[in-house]
């Protein structure tokens, strides 16, 4: 998978891909991370890529041409799946989504900054959109950076053990049981029995049940569909 992310802050996301698991996967060469700075593409040498927003109001926007630079010269090199905008006005990021995206070929991730972008960038390059979540950051930087380590660790090999990425929580829409490791008692906090158990079967039953009353409890909504 190649995952080309366009910023006007390379430096803000760089880093979650520099450490752990994601790291791991671009070093066994199961992703290729690129970033690209808008600057590069501005109209003029003082690096101009926003503007003010017609019909005034407070806020710069993102203009379309340095985007289209950028864009076209990634699609003249190879063809992309999808042409992701991350914005808060969009379709909130959930594991469905991560889990298609897992099995993309090649991405392009268009981070917004200030007020947004040009509405025809989104009408006619952006073929998804993605928000993380109901509450606004300064770009969507952090919000690439999210969905990319979402999207990586469902990578086939990129987690040691195969199966782990299924058994996380939002797999089948149920919040992960509890998890407990040595020792098996600190300071009279005991570990619960059944895991001490060595009843596979019974553990097993024991965790969906914890999983199912834990989603219950602490989001009912994930029930409902
Ligand atoms: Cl992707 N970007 C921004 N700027 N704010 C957000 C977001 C993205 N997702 C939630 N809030």
């Amino acid at each position: 998978m190649r995952i080309d992310i366009i910023t006007v802050s390379p430096e803000l996301i760089k880093s979650p891909f520099e450490y752990s698991i994601i790291k791991r996967a671009i070093d066994k060469n199961l992703v290729e991370v690129h970033f690209h700075d808008l600057r590069t593409y501005a109209l003029n040498d003082y690096g101009k890529i926003d503007d003010y927003q017609f019909g005034g109001g407070a806020g710069m926007v993102l203009m379309i041409e340095p985007i289209d630079k950028c864009i076209s010269k990634l699609k003249a090199e190879r063809t992309y799946d999808e042409v992701i905008y991350m914005t808060p006005d969009a379709p909130t990021l959930n594991q469905q989504i991560a889990n298609t995206l897992s099995l993309k070929e090649n991405i392009i991730i268009l981070c917004g900054h200030y007020k947004g972008v040009d509405q025809r960038v989104r009408d006619l390059f952006i073929t998804k959109e993605v928000s993380i979540g109901d509450y606004v950051l300064s770009g969507g930087e952090l919000g690439a950076a999210v969905l990319c380590d979402t999207i990586i660790r469902l990578i086939p090999g990129v987690l040691g053990d195969e199966t782990s990425a299924l058994t996380d929580s939002f797999q089948d829409n149920l919040l992960s049981p509890p998890v407990y490791t040595r020792p098996s008692e600190y300071k009279g906090l005991k570990v619960p029995d059944i895991l001490l158990s060595g009843n596979f079967p019974k553990i097993e039953d024991w965790r969906n049940e914890q999983s199912f009353e834990r989603t219950k409890k602490i989001r009912p909504d994930l029930l409902e569909d």
